[in-house]
């Protein structure tokens, strides 16, 4: 059976990955999961320099999904490169790397540098992060912007490009055909809603930030109607996320059209949720007789019976 997924010219084992921000650097991870049973290791954004996020709290759970306002927290470039990249070196699967920039040069600075590490395979390029005040998401929210910083990574690399789209917009079909036309590769969608989350008894907003971005269950839908529109609009590969917890969550990606799938908060409720996705998904190709997973992305009935 095939479980095997093309993505931007990268061969990945399976179609499951962690979503950039829920699986940090893969260090903690790598001590309850065997890491080299992913279809690709994606790391946290990482920015030109070293950043300590947004005040605390940073991060609450709501009964409709996990609110995070963590403003990018990373170690920045040269910290990555240096104390991160050779623990994910030790794995087999592709490694991505997430970046983000407040401005255009800093998205090609961090993508040209990127470049001459090895190792990296790809860069998601996301242009879609709710938690910050330059940049982030602003870029991915108008067409135009989007395909500037697309530009300008795609002059100053061969690398894979994957753009990370955010749903905050009124037209993400719009803001994903911009970033195909400028050179993007592949795209990844949804990254998280903004939202906010009131503490009434302290009449106050429980969030450091005021704001952070809504993930898990509640945005399933959501990301799965921006994925269908997404993946009939573009030419290019797209990788599914947005509160995938079980396998069937997974399925249903891969139906309406992911070439692959990202798992972001249920790693933060099981750290053995990716490998309980891709057995889950071997299973339900086996039961239903399916020898490769491919036949069933984009695969979506829309008469009815
Ligand atoms: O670090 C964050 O606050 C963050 C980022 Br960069 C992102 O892309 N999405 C998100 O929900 N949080």
């Amino acid at each position: 059976m095939n479980l095997t997924v093309e993505l931007a010219g990268l061969k990945l084992q399976n179609p499951v990955m962690p979503a950039s921000g829920t699986f940090g650097f893969g260090e903690e991870y790598a001590s309850y999961v065997d890491l080299n049973a992913l279809g690709a290791l994606v790391t946290k954004s990482i920015t030109l320099e070293p950043r300590l996020g947004n005040p605390p709290p940073r991060i609450v759970e709501t009964p409709a999904g996990l609110l995070n306002s963590i403003g990018l927290q990373n170690p920045g470039l040269e910290a990555f490169i240096r104390e991160k990249m050779p623990f994910l070196r030790r794995f087999r699967p592709p490694i991505i790397v997430n970046i983000a920039g407040s401005t255009v040069d800093e998205y090609a600075e961090l993508a040209r540098r990127l470049g001459e590490v090895p190792g990296v395979a790809a860069l998601e390029v996301n242009i879609s992060c709710p938690n910050v005040k330059e940049g982030g998401m602003a870029f991915g929210s108008e067409p135009e912007q989007a395909a500037e910083v697309i530009q300008a990574v795609r002059r100053v690399t061969t690398l894979p490009i994957i753009a990370k789209l955010t749903p905050n917009v009124t037209d993400i079909v719009a803001v994903a055909q911009a970033v195909e036309r400028a050179g993007a590769d592949a795209l990844s969608l949804i990254n998280t809603l903004v939202g906010m989350a009131v503490d009434w008894e302290k009449r106050r907003p429980v969030l450091g930030n005021i704001v952070g971005g809504l993930s898990g269950p509640a945005i399933k839908p959501i990301a799965l109607y921006a994925v269908w529109r997404v993946a009939r609009s573009v030419k290019i590969p797209v990788i599914g996320m947005g509160g995938i917890m079980t396998a069937t969550d997974a399925l249903e990606f891969l139906l309406v059209g992911a070439r692959a799938v990202a798992v972001g908060t249920a790693n933060l409720v099981s750290p053995q949720a990716m490998l309980e996705i891709i057995e889950g998904l071997r299973e339900y190709l086996m039961q239903n007789n399916i020898d490769d997973i491919n036949k069933i992305i984009g695969s979506l009935e829309l008469t009815s019976p």
